[in-house]
This record gives structure tokens, C-alpha cells and sequence, in this order.
């Protein structure tokens, strides 16, 4: 028995699992959920209230009291964490926290009589984070991509100027509140903030999360001076060593100890939770695609050619496994599905019979689902769009009309801008919350005329990071380890005869798309 602990700071949430490396099994998990276990951040949802919809911040003094949280019910429920080798972790991408020069000093002397939060509180110099929920920096993703030029920042970073990436979230921060900017000492990603204070020491980004700042030269694999400094004066002197994923990060803080940890034992560099979950679905290697229906939805996959996206929605991250992963994300996702079941005045069991109960192609029944601001395509302005029957765009129509078009306009949304990654993906493997549900990746299924195949582990992320510690310490194949996690336990057949419908449709989705201001 070797056990090996994976972590997932998300957005809503943070996860923790354990497991056996020699029988392929989770042996133990646990979470803390933000919004319910700890309502005194003001949160819901992981998100700080903010006036301008735009907005999106959270309190990462939070993150770091889910984790004391999180290892006291591990400690509770008996886990065996002294038996653990190793760890690593995944953070919700892009995000960023901020601090100053007391923070190396305070995280390499925690006392483990005092709580996380309570300690670190004094090295934040901005006491929120941006998340990448964020889509308040149109002005300077303009900035940055007129110094830099937009095709090159692309062709450097694997993206163009993105709301929610960390490189433009950093420039708003020095251009409204410069004199925290200029306190600030180090600026890390969540992952690897939450990794500093396991290790005791701050730790270095890895390239899988690195890549969704902008600021990183996927072809140096280091930070690119022009563009940090078309970012923020000084920059990159604020930023952790990228490094490749399979970095160790530190050894384990004594802090730890007192939840039954062995101290000293190694805590690998986090990475991003879409990069963990390539590696927690058994996706490292290509040819396979990955849909993620979480908070957020996204698509991403292993590359096997170096190319970037013409429309520049779709993102380059690093892969675990070494070279690099496509992805593109949909802010849309849970979110937008739960706004309709609401709407509907429907649960999640009515939600699904809806489903079951209307037609492939819902009559030419779409939505554009913005519910909150879309990343893909760029959308600001929040708020549903529809085209359809004359009832449909009035709302007069049963509720499983409303429920089909939220999911196969986001699935058809899915197909359209994946079309530059430029493969065929016959096999898709879906996780996440929603994956769960038969209706979603029946249409998921047929949409893309691709086999979806479901994995017993629905934490993937969280998987991902635990199995990423495991074969960091034991060497050997990537594959070789996710392999004995990721037989798929269901497969459904795309149904040809649904193939004409939707080709159809997403012709017409492309349309509306286009033609919506
Ligand atoms: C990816 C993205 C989201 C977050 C969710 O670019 O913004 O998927 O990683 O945690």
C-alpha cells in the first residue's frame, strides 16, 4: 500500500482524497464547502458580492481555513495521513493573491498552535483575490496586446489578452492601487500559494498553471521580460520560477504535523485544476478529448502540434505529462444549466426527465446562455439570448423546450470553437458535477458524434494532483499511474441517426452566434 494525497482548491469548494497507488482505489475523501461550512467570509458560491457584475474576487484567507478544515476531518475520520508519501494539488486557474516581504518569513515559521488564516493574514497586501470569474479588464487586455502586438502575445503565451487571466488582472491592480502594488513582494496563482504554505517556503508555478497568466514564453518556457513589463513595472522580480509540473515544491511544513503527518515528506508543485484533470481522467496522452461540466465548462485536450486559436478563444496550457493541452473554457456552465432548472421552477430529477422527454434539434430552439459574462466568444453583457419558434423567443413553450436548448446550445457552442484544435475526437471522456447526468451526455454524445465515456472518479482534478505525487516519486509513465484509475465505468454510443440534425443546427447556431450584438 502506498497512499498519496491530492488536493483541489475550486471555486466552490475544497477537496482532499487519498489514494492507493498499488490497488488503483481512493481510499479516503473529504471537502469544505465554502458557501455552507464557512459563511463568515461573506462568499457564496466562493465569490465575494460585488456591485459591478463584472467583478469577481474571493478571500484566500478562506482557501487557507478550508485547509485547516479540510485535514481536521481527514484527522477525524481516521485517514491514515502518516502513512502518506507524498502530496500535490490543483487550484482554480488564473486566480492570483498577493503579498508582501513578511510572507517568507511568516509561512517558514507557522506555529501550529495558531490557524492558517490568522497567520498569514498580515502578509497579504491585497486582502482579495482576482478569480477567473473576472471579466473586469477589457481595458487592460487592450493595453497589454497594443505593446506587445496582439499576434505576437498569442504566439508567445498560447493566448491573446485575456479578462481573466492573471498578466491583465496584475495590471489593474498597479494601476489603481499602486502603492499596494509596489508593497507587493511576490505574486502567486492559487496553486501555488496553497502549495507555499504546505511547504513552508513559496513555491514555484508550474507550467500547466503558468500559462494562464500571459506572461509566460511557451517557447523559452520562462517569463517573458517585454511582456511582464508591458504588464507591470517590475514584474517579473514579483514572480515565483516556473518550473515543469513534476517539480518538487518543498517539503512538508512541521505545521502539518499536528493532523498526523510525517513532516519533511515531499509536496510536489500544484498545477491548474484543468491540467489535473487531464491527468485524473486518463487523458495525458492524445487523442483523447476531456469535457469538464463544473462552475465553469470546459473542453480541453493533450496536443499533439504546436497551434494556436485563429478566433483567439482557446487557450495553450502545459501539459503534466510534458508538452502542452489545449483548452477552452465556457463561464457558462453549471451556472447557466441551474438558472434555467430554476426558472423552470423544476429540480435536477425534473431537469433530466425534461430532457428525455424533448427531440434532438428542439425544432431550431437555441439559446445563447450568458447568464453571467462569457469568455467564448467574448461577451460582456450579461443576460440569455434566443432564436427559435416566435413562442420560444417568448417564453411560451413547456419547460423541456427551455431546458434542451441550455444544454444543446452549450454543447454546440462546445463544437464550434474546439474546431481549432483541428481533430476529430472520436472519444470523449466527461467529468464533473454534471456528468453525472444521462441526458447531458447523451446530447454531448450525439453533438459530436464521439463516444462519451463516464469514469467512476468525478473529483478528477483532485485525483489528478494525488496521482501526479505518485509518479513524481515513483517515476515511470504518466499513463502507467492514471491508467488504473480511469477505466471508463460507462460508455455512450453517439446515435447516428441524430448526426444530420445536428450538423444542421450548428450551422445555424454559428449564425445566431455571430449575428448577436
Ligand atoms: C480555465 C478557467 C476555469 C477555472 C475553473 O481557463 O478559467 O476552468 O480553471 O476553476
Amino acid at each position: 500500500m502506498r497512499l498519496f494525497l491530492g488536493l483541489d482548491s475550486s471555486t466552490q469548494s475544497l477537496k482532499a482524497l487519498i489514494i492507493d497507488i498499488d490497488s488503483g482505489k481512493v481510499t479516503v475523501s473529504a471537502s469544505v464547502n465554502f458557501s455552507t461550512e464557512l459563511p463568515k467570509y461573506g462568499c457564496p458560491n466562493g465569490v465575494l458580492p460585488n456591485k459591478d457584475p463584472l467583478v469577481k474576487h474571493s478571500d484566500p484567507l478562506m482557501w487557507l481555513e478550508a485547509l485547516d478544515l479540510v485535514f481536521s476531518k481527514l484527522k477525524a475520520a481516521d485517514a491514515p495521513l502518516d502513512k502518506v508519501l507524498a502530496l500535490s494539488g490543483s487550484g482554480q486557474q488564473h486566480g492570483s493573491v498577493y503579498l508582501n516581504d513578511k510572507f517568507d518569513d511568516i509561512v517558514s515559521e507557522l506555529a501550529p498552535a495558531k490557524p492558517l488564516a490568522e497567520q498569514i493574514r498580515p502578509a497579504l497586501s491585497r486582502k482579495t483575490s482576482p478569480i477567473w470569474m473576472d471579466s473586469s479588464t477589457s481595458a487592460e487586455c487592450a493595453e497589454i496586446a497594443k505593446s506587445v502586438g496582439v499576434k505576437k502575445l498569442q504566439e508567445l503565451t498560447g493566448s491573446p489578452a485575456i479578462e481573466r487571466f492573471t498578466g491583465p488582472q496584475i495590471r489593474k491592480f498597479w494601476k489603481t492601487e499602486p502603492e499596494n502594488y509596489e508593497k507587493t513582494d511576490c505574486i502567486h496563482l492559487v496553486s501555488s500559494f496553497m502549495a507555499s504554505v504546505l511547504a513552508g517556503a513559496s513555491a514555484p508555478i508550474d507550467y500547466g498553471d503558468g500559462a494562464g497568466m500571459n506572461l509566460l514564453n511557451l517557447k523559452t518556457l520562462v517569463w517573458d521580460f517585454k511582456i511582464c513589463e508591458a504588464t507591470a513595472p517590475g514584474l517579473v522580480s514579483k514572480l515565483p520560477t516556473a518550473v515543469p509540473s513534476a517539480s518538487l515544491a518543498g517539503k512538508l511544513s512541521p505545521y502539518f504535523k499536528k493532523y498526523g503527518f510525517k513532516p519533511g515528506i515531499p509536496v510536489l508543485a500544484w498545477s491548474g485544476d484543468n491540467p489535473c484533470s487531464l491527468i485524473g481522467v486518463g487523458a495525458g496522452d492524445p487523442g483523447t478529448a476531456v469535457v469538464s461540466l463544473g462552475t465553469s465548462d470546459t473542453f480541453f485536450a493533450a496536443m499533439t502540434s504546436s497551434r494556436t486559436d485563429p478566433q483567439g478563444y482557446g487557450h495553450v496550457f502545459g501539459n503534466p505529462t510534458g508538452g502542452f493541452m489545449s483548452l477552452i473554457c465556457f463561464k457558462n456552465g453549471s451556472l447557466a444549466r441551474e438558472k434555467v432548472k430554476d426558472e423552470c421552477g423544476l429540480d435536477w430529477e425534473q431537469f433530466e426527465k425534461a430532457l428525455s422527454e424533448s427531440k434532438s434539434g428542439n425544432n431550431g430552439n437555441m439559446m445563447l446562455p450568458y447568464f453571467v459574462p462569457e469568455t467564448t466568444p467574448l461577451v460582456l453583457k450579461e443576460g440569455a439570448r434566443y432564436s427559435g419558434t416566435a413562442d420560444f423567443c417568448k417564453g411560451k413553450v413547456p419547460a423541456s423546450s427551455k431546458v434542451r436548448a441550455v444544454v444543446e446550445s452549450q454543447m454546440l457552442s462546445m463544437k464550434l470553437h474546439s474546431k481549432w484544435i483541428g481533430e476529430d475526437f472520436k472519444c470523449i471522456r466527461v467529468t464533473g458535477g454534471a456528468s453525472k447526468s444521462p441526458g447531458i451526455c447523451r446530447i454531448l454524445a450525439d453533438v459530436f458524434q464521439a463516444k462519451v465515456e463516464k469514469i467512476s472518479v468525478a473529483d478528477s482534478a483532485t485525483l489528478g494532483a494525488a496521482i501526479r505525487a505518485a509518479h513524481f516519486i515513483s517515476a515511470g509513465r504518466m499513463s502507467s499511474y492514471y491508467e488504473k484509475f480511469s477505466a471508463a465505468s460507462e460508455v455512450i454510443s453517439p446515435d447516428p441517426g441524430t448526426a444530420k440534425t445536428y450538423s444542421e443546427l450548428l450551422a445555424k447556431f454559428a449564425e445566431f452566434e455571430k449575428t448577436d450584438k
